[in-house]
């Protein structure tokens, strides 16, 4: 029988990339955003290539009942969910403390933080149906060390870096891996979301230097995801070679 896993935020970047390698490694797949047309679409190619099951669930992770009645509708045949990849999140804007916008730090806080509790709680039945089961949650070096103008997307970050540790201890009793990945600056529709549409401020943050891609942090999740059940990686901090921390990269 095949491994399921579900993945949130799969209609771009990491979790497109994610999407497209759990299923070349043969995991069935219910995968989440909610851009619909990307996500069928997605899941069309992912049948027509890789020859395995993939649901789409649209939802957004900021709406509590959206989410429940999206997990709800999950099929017999998905019941069993192996692994969760927490993966759905933004920042929104790159502004002084005081001159930011406080509607987008609510936006962060309710898609990096409450979204993934949301998702988290309503997917756990499902998750105490595998032996095996593992939960990836998608964290940033933001959740490592706060930088300037950073303020609220680093704050929401550490709070996916705390609750990771907490979820892993309390979750421990269930026999369920909890994994963080925290990834450096990474070339997908990040920055163009962040900075709300301005593609020149976005090209910037990857120019001179060459970023990390989508690709490295799949490659990363499935190798989380495919050591033995003694063995879990707690928590992962992934750069690209010219960046150093979160303020410090070479460019040329
Ligand atoms: P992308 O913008 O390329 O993808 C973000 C994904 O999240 C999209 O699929 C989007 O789907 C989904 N999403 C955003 N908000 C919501 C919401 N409210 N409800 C449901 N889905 C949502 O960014 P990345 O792939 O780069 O980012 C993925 C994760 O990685 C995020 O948590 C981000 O903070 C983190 N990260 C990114 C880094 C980078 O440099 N790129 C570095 C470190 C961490 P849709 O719009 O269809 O809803
Ligand atoms: C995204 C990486 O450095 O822009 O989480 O915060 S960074």
């Amino acid at each position: 029988m095949s491994k399921i896993a579900m993945i949130t935020g799969a209609t771009a970047g990491f979790g497109k990339a994610c999407a497209e390698k759990f299923a070349a490694g043969g995991y069935d797949l219910i995968v989440t955003g909610r851009r619909a047309e990307k996500l069928d679409f997605l899941c069309q190619q992912i049948r027509d290539t890789y020859s395995v099951k993939c649901l789409p669930l649209v939802f957004d992770v900021r709406n509590k009942n959206e989410v429940k009645q999206a997990v709800d509708s999950i099929p017999g045949e998905f019941a069993k969910i192996d692994l969760l990849i927490n993966n759905a999140g933004l920042a929104l804007g790159r502004d002084y403390f005081d001159e930011a916008d406080m509607d987008d730090w609510e936006t962060m806080i309710d898609t990096n933080l409450k979204g993934l509790l949301y998702v988290s709680r309503a997917v756990l039945p499902h998750l105490k149906q595998s032996a095996n089961a593992h939960i990836i949650n998608i964290g940033s070096i933001a959740g490592k060390e706060v930088y300037e103008k950073g303020n609220v997307y680093c704050a929401s970050k550490h709070a996916v870096d705390a609750i990771s540790k907490a979820m892993r201890i309390d979750l421990l009793r269930l026999g369920i891996k909890v994994t963080a990945i925290h990834p450096g600056a990474a070339d997908t529709e990040f920055s163009i979301v962040r900075f709300k549409g301005d593609t020149e401020k976005a090209a910037a943050v990857y120019t001179g230097y060459e970023p990390l891609r989508a690709e490295d942090i799949a490659d990363t999740a499935w190798y989380c995801a495919s050591l033995p059940p003694h063995v879990c990686i707690n928590d992962l901090v992934i750069m690209a070679t010219a960046q150093a921390n979160s303020y410090l990269t070479f460019k040329k």
